[in-house]
């Protein structure tokens, strides 16, 4: 049986490896590894747990929040409040950011997260995710405010996200690759299971929500169509789609076996840019994507040379096999 490297042990390894990487960044994604194995714990107690259903409140987006989403943002807010390797965080729960209270340790990074993203699919039972990205605290930055937060997503210093589906997997990147850890329930440690993941160049499959058609500006319509219109058609193969409605679920697919991920811009919402938000959702995402080898871009830019003006702000994204996002991208330059 092969020797099993544990989080810990592989974050140690790296960090002899790559002496940039501090101890203080090892520590702080240890602890959001923690964090998700509770929000794990929590996922899969489902009714048993009392945790389904609505909150009976609304976030900052307006959303209405369910249990899983409240107690997933309390659950890594407390781990990180006194964990010590935080100046600050941000989450798609929260209205503004929230600075290390001064009675805890105080670190050099910056934390944003979506506690639970694809919270719909909670109660039907299908995968859901937290995202992650953590920032530096901008060099002389005395206190920490929302600006400090508002860097382009090529200056993310880890990424990674945790899906909670038939196994709890994390998938993590420091800037040299994507790896992947899957919890041992048993132990209650990850435990490294996939090293150097790649994004195959081409793919068959697309994902994105065909309700919303009517709705697509032409180049997204172009591109679906010419899929739609398989061998027969200008690109000569049959292609497949999948949605699961949890972006999470959806990247991990990619991921794993290659599609390209679209929820672009629409005429529902003309005056933003998408669905998804850029500091939180498309960055960790995108730049987990670039690193194996895919392509992420909001039609027209890359998505993590994106200079973000708002915490929340939206971005359209479409991300996956690179030469498929290439060919959208195209459409939309043409
Ligand atoms: P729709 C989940 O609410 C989410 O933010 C992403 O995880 C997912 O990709 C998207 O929205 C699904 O949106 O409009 O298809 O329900």
């Amino acid at each position: 049986m092969t020797q099993r490297i544990s989080l810990t042990r592989y974050l140690v390894e790296q960090q002899r490896i790559r002496h940039h990487l501090l101890a203080e960044l090892r520590l702080l994604i240890e602890v959001v590894a923690r964090a998700c194995k509770g929000i794990s714990h929590a996922v899969t107690q489902g009714a048993l747990g009392g945790v389904l259903g609505s909150a009976g409140s609304e976030n900052v987006q307006g959303e209405v929040q369910k249990k899983l989403d409240i107690i997933a943002n309390e659950v890594l807010i407390e781990a990180n409040e006194w964990g010590g390797h935080l100046a600050a965080m941000a989450s798609e729960e929260m209205d503004g950011i929230y600075a290390v209270p001064n009675r805890f340790p105080q670190g050099e990074y910056l934390l944003l997260f979506d506690p639970l993203d694809g919270s719909s699919n909670i109660d039907v039972n299908v995968s859901i995710g937290t995202i992650f990205s953590v920032l530096q605290k901008p060099e002389g930055s005395t206190g920490v405010t929302e600006q400090d937060f508002l860097q382009p997503g090529s200056r993310q210093v880890a990424a990674g996200y945790c899906i909670y589906g038939p196994q709890t997997t994390l998938v993590l990147t420091l800037g040299h690759g994507v790896v992947m850890f899957t919890l041992d329930r048993e132990q209650g440690s990850f435990v490294l299971t996939g090293e150097d993941l790649r994004v195959p160049e081409d793919t068959r499959e697309f994902a994105i929500n065909m309700s919303n058609m009517r709705h697509w500006d032409a180049p997204v319509k172009r591109y679906v169509d010419e899929c739609l219109a398989g061998k027969e058609g200008p690109r000569g193969k049959d292609f497949n789609m999948r949605w699961i409605a949890s972006m999470v679920a959806d990247v991990h697919r990619i991921l794993t076996r290659g599609g390209i991920f679209m929820y672009p811009w629409d005429k529902r919402e003309p005056d933003k840019p998408g669905k998804l938000r850029l500091m939180y959702e498309a960055n960790p995402m995108s730049w987990i994507i670039e690193q194996a080898g895919g392509a992420a871009t909001n039609g027209r830019q890359r998505i993590l040379d994106i200079q973000p003006n708002g915490l929340h702000e939206r971005v359209s994204v479409i991300l996956g096999s690179r030469n498929e996002v290439e060919r959208v991208t195209q459409y939309h330059l043409n």
